[in-house]
C-alpha cells in the first residue's frame, strides 16, 4: 500500500476485519518488518489519540520513529508556489518534504481542513504535495477532507461489539451481558459465520450531527460514512442513517447512497450504533458558508446526544472519536453509561493504525 487516503486503499473490508483480529491476538509478531525502519509523524494540528496510537502501533511493529510538530520548534512553512517568502515563513514545503523524507521510510501527516478555500481543502493540497514530492509512502492521519484510521477503528469497534447473529428487537440478551464493553477493546473479534460477517438483520447505524461552539473539520464524518457505505456495499449488513439540520449536508463523493433524515429522533429509532460528530457547514447546499457554524450553538442544544434520543434506539452503544465536548455533544450520563464506546473505539485507533503500517512495510 502506497497511500492510505481511502476506504479502497484497504481493499476487502472482511480481510483488513480478520487482519485487525490477528493483530490484536498478538500484536508483537511482526517486529522482523518493522527492523531498521523509519516511521516519520508528522503534526500540523494538534493530537493526543493519533500521536501516541500510531507510534505504538509503529513500535509494536519493531519500527523507530520520529514524531515532529511543525508547529513546536520547526520553521514555520510556506505551502503556496510563487509566493514572496517576505512573511512569517522561514522555509517552503517544497524543499522540507524532501528532506523529511530522507529521514524516513514511512511518513504519516495529520493537516486539517484551514477553511480558506473549499477547493484547497477538498483537493487535499496539502497532502498531495506529500504524495509527489516525498517518493515515501505516505497514511492520512487526518487530512482537510478524511480521518480514515479514525473510520477503521470505528469499523472494528463495530464489528467486535455485533453478535452474531445479531439478538432482535425485543429479545433479551444483548452482547453487553456477555462481554462489558470497557473490556471488550482486549477480546479477540468475533468469529465469522455464514456468508457475511454478520448474520441476521443488518444492524442500524447512525451518523448524527451535534452542536459545538467552534467551526470543525468533516473529515471524521466524512471518513465514517464512506467506509459505512463501503461496508454496507461489501455484504457486511449495515443499514447506514444520517441526521443533521438543514445546511450541514456532507460531500456527495462520501455520502451518495446514504440516507439522510432531518429528524433526528426519527434517524434515532431502532438504531444500534449512535456515531456523534460536529462538523461545520460542507458548503454543499451552501457554497457561500463553508466552514462555518450555521447557527448559534445555544439555539441548537436539543442535537445534545442524551437519554431523550438513545430512549427510541435498539439500546444503541454510544461512540465518538474523541477529543469530545461533554454537554455539548453527549451528555454525561451518556457518555459515561454502560453502552459507551468510548474507550475501546480509542483502543483500537493502534489496531487500525497497526493494520496499515503492516501492509505499507509489507509493500516497501
Ligand atoms: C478534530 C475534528 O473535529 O476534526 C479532531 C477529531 C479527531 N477535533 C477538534 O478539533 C476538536
Ligand atoms: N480521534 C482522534 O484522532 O484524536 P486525536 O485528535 O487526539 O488524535
Amino acid at each position: 500500500m502506497k497511500v492510505f487516503q481511502h476506504v479502497q486503499d484497504l481493499g476487502d473490508l472482511s480481510v483488513a476485519l480478520a487482519e485487525a483480529q490477528e493483530v490484536k491476538r498478538d500484536r508483537y509478531q511482526w517486529q522482523h518488518l518493522g527492523r531498521n525502519k523509519t516511521a516519520l509523524l508528522i503534526f500540523f494540528n494538534n493530537s493526543l489519540r493519533t500521536r501516541l496510537s500510531t507510534q505504538k502501533a509503529a513500535m509494536n511493529l519493531g519500527m523507530n520513529v520520529i514524531v515532529l510538530d511543525v508547529n513546536q520548534g520547526a520553521w514555520k512553512l510556506e505551502t503556496e508556489r510563487g509566493v514572496v517568502m517576505d512573511g512569517d515563513k522561514s522555509e517552503h514545503l517544497l524543499e522540507a518534504i524532501p528532506v523529511m523524507a530522507s529521514y524516513c521510510d514511512l511518513i504519516g501527516v495529520r493537516s486539517f481542513a484551514r477553511f480558506e478555500s473549499r477547493e484547497d481543502d477538498y483537493e487535499e493540497k496539502i497532502l498531495n504535495q506529500f504524495i509527489r514530492y516525498s517518493g515515501r509512502p505516505v497514511f492520512f492521519m487526518e487530512s482537510a477532507t478524511v480521518h480514515p484510521l479514525q473510520a477503521f477503528a470505528d469499523l472494528i469497534t463495530i464489528k467486535e461489539q455485533t453478535p452474531s447473529p445479531l439478538p432482535l428487537k425485543g429479545e433479551s440478551g444483548h452482547l453487553q451481558d456477555q462481554v462489558p464493553s470497557q473490556i471488550h477493546s482486549t477480546l479477540p473479534l468475533e468469529g465469522e459465520r455464514g456468508g457475511g460477517l454478520w448474520s441476521g438483520r443488518p444492524i442500524k447505524v447512525v451518523l448524527t450531527w451535534a452542536p459545538h461552539p467552534r467551526a470543525l473539520p468533516q473529515a471524521v464524518p466524512n471518513s465514517f460514512a464512506e467506509w459505512m457505505l463501503a461496508a454496507s456495499q461489501q455484504g457486511l449488513g449495515i443499514d447506514f442513517v444520517i441526521t443533521h439540520p438543514q445546511g450541514y449536508e456532507l460531500d456527495p463523493q462520501f455520502v451518495q447512497g446514504a440516507r439522510v433524515e432531518y429528524d433526528q429522533m426519527k434517524a434515532f429509532e431502532g438504531a444500534d450504533f449512535i456515531y456523534a460528530k460536529n462538523w461545520s457547514c460542507p458548503g454543499v447546499t451552501r457554497p457561500q458558508d463553508y466552514g462555518k457554524v450555521l447557527d448559534d450553538y445555544h439555539t441548537m442544544m436539543d442535537w445534545c446526544v442524551s437519554a431523550r434520543q438513545m430512549a427510541v434506539t435498539n439500546d444503541a452503544h454510544f461512540m465518538h472519536c474523541l477529543p469530545v465536548r461533554r454537554n455539548m455533544i453527549v451528555t454525561d450520563d451518556v457518555i459515561e453509561g454502560p453502552r459507551s464506546l468510548v474507550i475501546p473505539e480509542a483502543a483500537n485507533r493502534e489496531i487500525s493504525a497497526q493494520v496499515v503500517l503492516k501492509r505499507m512495510l509489507e509493500s516497501l
